[in-house]
């Protein structure tokens, strides 16, 4: 058995993943008590989703019964360049690095695919056929618990995993499986007595270390909230107008980033220019975004995303592109347009 794991490990690595470690699907038991706190206090937002099937979500071994081991995987999309340069150029849209290329889900979920069958293949040919499942971000696993469970790295004070080889700049994927594979150790925290994610993030999104309120943070406002953003809110914004990496990008494990295999993920662009993407409509968002994970807020919520960055922008000159979105058909647009009309005539 222990030669099918090196074989599955080795497989993995050959596909293009940067790190593939074990974990027995039991092995988080603390995850459903702080996934229940998290939703009974409300930290989810509008992210309804995450309070449905919270006894999948929250115990691995009852999503799938059968399951006897979860392969847990790194794909690194490490930037080549510095993340928050952009942030100082006010006339442009910060889009987190994740999001530059191409979508993420589309390229783990077809090699996550491509071993799962290897794999299968690979054991029917033994004499007992495993059975898998392959999941990557959308369906009810936590992924972080597993992953650190599974020693792929720790959660860091950010909650997000990150890990002394690899840095933060790494997606999660897993394959759950009815083979039964050695348990890898779990990773303990390497952050000791560091805070900087804690203290850069804009908004104050982290009520203690560990722990992180998502109707504060600035990936949860810009791509997962619906309608209006509070002001107080929206002023802290900047130019981000898609997700946020500053506590990913802060982290000094990242001098340890691994680089990234995949081209998928380069820039397609340099980042967009607010007065572009204020004009488009429906169809020339899609076109603009397709094949990107962007496209999945729509037209309305980018648009409501820009009038803020052009709010915050200090710019004059963009007053006349948030004049023209006033009578927008999308009433959080309209509003995002007199908002951001009377913050620059403010500044
Ligand atoms: C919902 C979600 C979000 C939400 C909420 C994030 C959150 N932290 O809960 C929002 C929209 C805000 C978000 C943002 C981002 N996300 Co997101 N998100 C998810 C998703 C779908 C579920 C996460 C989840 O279960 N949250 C619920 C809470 C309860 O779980 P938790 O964060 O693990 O909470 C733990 C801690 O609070 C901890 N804890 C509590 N108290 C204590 C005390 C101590 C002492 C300790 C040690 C721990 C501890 O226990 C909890 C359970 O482990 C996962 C994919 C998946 N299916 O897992 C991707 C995922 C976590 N996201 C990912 C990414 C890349 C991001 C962004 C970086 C994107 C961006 N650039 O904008 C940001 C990062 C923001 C941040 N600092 O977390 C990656 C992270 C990869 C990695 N290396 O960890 C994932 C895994 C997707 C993937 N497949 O790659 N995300
Ligand atoms: S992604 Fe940005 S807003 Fe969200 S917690 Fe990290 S630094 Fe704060
Ligand atoms: S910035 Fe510091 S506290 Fe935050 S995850 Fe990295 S090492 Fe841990």
């Amino acid at each position: 058995m222990s030669d099918l794991k090196a074989r599955l490990v080795a497989q993995a690595l050959a596909e293009g993943f940067s790190k593939a470690r074990v974990a027995r699907p039991d092995a988080i038991p603390q995850a459903a008590g702080r996934l229940a706190d998290y939703v009974g206090a409300g930290r989810h937002g509008q992210m309804g989703w995450m309070a449905e099937r919270m006894a999948w979500r929250g115990d691995p071994a009852a999503l799938w019964p059968e399951a006897r081991s979860v392969l847990m995987l790194a794909e690194v999309y490490t930037p080549g360049a510095d993340p928050l340069a952009v942030l100082d150029e006010r006339d442009r849209g910060a889009v987190s690095v994740y999001a530059q290329g191409r979508d993420y889900h589309d390229i783990v979920k077809r090699r996550l695919k491509r071993l799962g069958r290897w794999f299968v293949d690979l054991t029917a040919k033994e004499g007992a056929a495993a059975e898998i499942k392959v999941f990557v971000d959308t369906a009810p696993v936590m992924e972080k618990p597993l992953a650190e469970a599974a020693g792929l790295g720790w959660q860091g004070k950010h909650t997000n995993l990150l890990a002394r080889d690899l840095g933060s700049w790494f997606f999660l994927g897993a394959i759950f499986t009815t083979a039964e594979l050695a348990p890898d150790a779990p990773e303990a925290s390497h952050c000791g007595a560091c805070r900087a994610c804690l203290d850069i993030c804009p908004t104050r999104a982290f009520p203690a270390p560990y722990q992180l309120d998502a109707r504060r943070c600035i990936s949860y406002l810009t791509i997962e909230h619906k309608g209006p953003v509070t002001p107080e809110l929206r002023a802290l914004l900047g130019n981000r107008i898609y997700g946020c990496d500053d506590c990913l990008a802060v982290c000094p494990w990242n001098k340890f980033a691994a680089e990234a295999h995949e081209a998928g993920y380069l820039p397609r662009a340099e980042a967009p220019l607010l007065a572009e993407l204020a004009v488009l409509d429906d169809a020339a968002f899609r076109a603009r975004f397709a094949g990107s994970p962007v496209k999945r807020i729509g037209r309305d919520r980018m648009v409501r995303n820009v009038l803020y960055a052009i709010g915050n922008s200090g710019d004059a000159r963009l007053r006349g592109v948030a004049e023209g979105l006033r009578g927008d058909a999308d009433p959080a647009v309209a509003e995002a347009a007199d908002w951001a009309v009377a913050r620059l005539a403010a500044t």
